[in-house]
């Protein structure tokens, strides 16, 4: 179903305008664009959403404030997990989102040096993750929608939220050409992440959020040289280290660092002796530094995940620690549940799915953000003794040797790496 845009003005009066010359009206042109649903965001929740919708022919507009370039350059998690891999397959989008990504069922432990290999598939029925970088999947998602004639509007300026509490929420934006647009629609789906303008007009006391933070620093760099051969989590003396596959040639690498700690504090020498020592691999090779940063350790939630109209998905409305790589997973089922609710709330005109996306939603995420702190205090604690001290760094090293002793204990972790409930 396309959008259709017609256009409108809106006639602005300034309370004080010059006596003699009688008053100045300033006329603001719109142009104009009904739709069921805006979307305010093209990262993974939005362009997930906007497909998804596209499917069961549900109109929408996603604007963006970025450029396609810089969304589709933009590198973050490396896996999706089953349970997201088999939901795209049911939407019938598994082909094209998934062509050439290699299974992901194997990860590597390495205490002090010495690696043992968890094999997540012999826990789960063979069932396993896909690897596709978050920046394929992006690029791939914004090719189906476009390909399906979808509405996608790059570099959209100043997007502004109005009317989210009654029946016809209206979002309002300047296009790089300085056009100003206004989008009427039903429902407003607030993807634009942690940082976005979606959470901030909901008002104070209409949510309650919820933040943990790990008090630990976290060094990411980005590098042109391949990972390891199975995702790596190295545990030592010297702190936590972590390697991703982010494409055949290029790694998303982790050390853990002090909260607040300065990227000045690591020219990319030092990032490089340190990765070798923590993984125990003196020989290991070193590549061009893509991007590097400094991730705070931090989990946030959001409750409710709603408010009138709008409907917060994915970061907007909660952001978990890496550890566990679910963020994105997470952003990739609230858009499910929402595109499930919207399609019945428009073809059936039954709300009751949209009414409960919120606690739909969150019980996965405060399973996943439970799960994620869990595998993060075993794996830093089991290593940096001075983070909780020696008794609990025994304690840690007793449950990661658990996994590999204990079958109950090793499909909890492996049901949970691979998105299987
Ligand atoms: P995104 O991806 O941030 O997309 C939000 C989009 O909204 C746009 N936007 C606006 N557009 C219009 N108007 C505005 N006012 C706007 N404000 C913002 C932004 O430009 C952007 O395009 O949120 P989304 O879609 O909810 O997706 C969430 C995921 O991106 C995030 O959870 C993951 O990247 C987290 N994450 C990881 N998740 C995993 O599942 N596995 C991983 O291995 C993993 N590794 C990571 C990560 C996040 C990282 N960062 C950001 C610290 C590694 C890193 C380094």
């Amino acid at each position: 179903m396309a959008a259709s845009p017609f256009l409108s003005v809106l006639v602005t009066i300034p309370l004080t305008a010059p006596a003699r010359r009688g008053p100045v009206i300033l006329v603001t042109s719109y142009e104009t664009t009904a739709t069921t649903v805006a979307i305010i965001g093209a990262g993974a929740a939005g362009l997930t959403l906007a497909n998804l919708l596209q499917r069961c022919g549900v109109s929408c507009v996603v604007l963006e404030r970025q450029s396609r370039a810089y969304v589709e350059k933009r590198q973050r998690a490396g896996v999706v997990e089953h349970r997201a891999v088999r939901m795209f397959e049911e939407w019938g989008l598994g082909d094209e989102l998934f062509a050439g990504a290699p299974a992901s069922g194997t990860i590597e432990i390495r205490v002090d040096g010495a690696g043992r290999l968890f094999h997540e598939s012999e826990y789960t029925g063979g069932v396993q993750s896909r690897m596709c970088p978050q920046q394929i999947l992006v690029q791939r998602l914004i090719g189906t929608f476009l390909d399906g004639g979808g509405d996608l509007r790059f570099e959209s300026a100043g997007v502004a939220l109005h009317d989210l509490t009654g029946d016809q929420p209206r979002v309002t934006y300047q296009d790089a050409a300085g056009t100003q647009h206004e989008i009427v629609c039903q429902f407003v789906a607030g993807c634009d992440g942690d940082h976005g303008v979606s959470r901030t007009v909901v008002p104070a006391g209409a949510m309650r959020t919820y933040t943990y933070d790990y008090g630990i620093g976290l060094l990411t760099v980005l590098a042109d040289v391949p990972a390891s051969r199975y995702p790596l989590f190295a545990v030592s003396e010297h702190g936590f280290a972590a390697r991703f596959a982010r494409g055949p040639n290029a790694s998303r690498n982790y050390l853990q660092c002090l909260p607040g700690d300065d990227l000045a504090n690591w020219p990319d020498d030092r990032f490089w002796d340190e990765l070798r020592q923590r993984v125990g691999e003196d020989g290991l090779a070193s590549g061009p530094v893509t991007e590097k940063g400094i991730v705070e350790m931090r989990s946030r939630v959001h409750e409710p995940m709603s408010y009138g109209r709008l409907f917060l998905v994915g970061d907007a409305a909660h952001i978990i620690n890496p550890m566990g790589g679910k963020g994105m997973n997470l952003a990739l089922h609230d858009a499910e549940v929402l595109a499930r609710g919207v399609r019945a709330a428009v073809r059936d005109g039954d709300e009751a799915p949209l009414r409960a996306y919120s606690e739909i939603c969150l019980r996965r995420v405060w399973d996943h953000q439970e799960f994620s702190r869990w595998m993060t205090e075993m794996l830093y604690e089991s290593g940096d003794v001075s983070l909780a001290g020696p008794f609990r760094q025994r304690l840690a090293r007793a449950r990661l040797e658990r996994l590999f002793t204990s079958r109950a204990a090793a499909n909890m972790f492996a049901e949970l790496m691979v998105g299987l409930t």
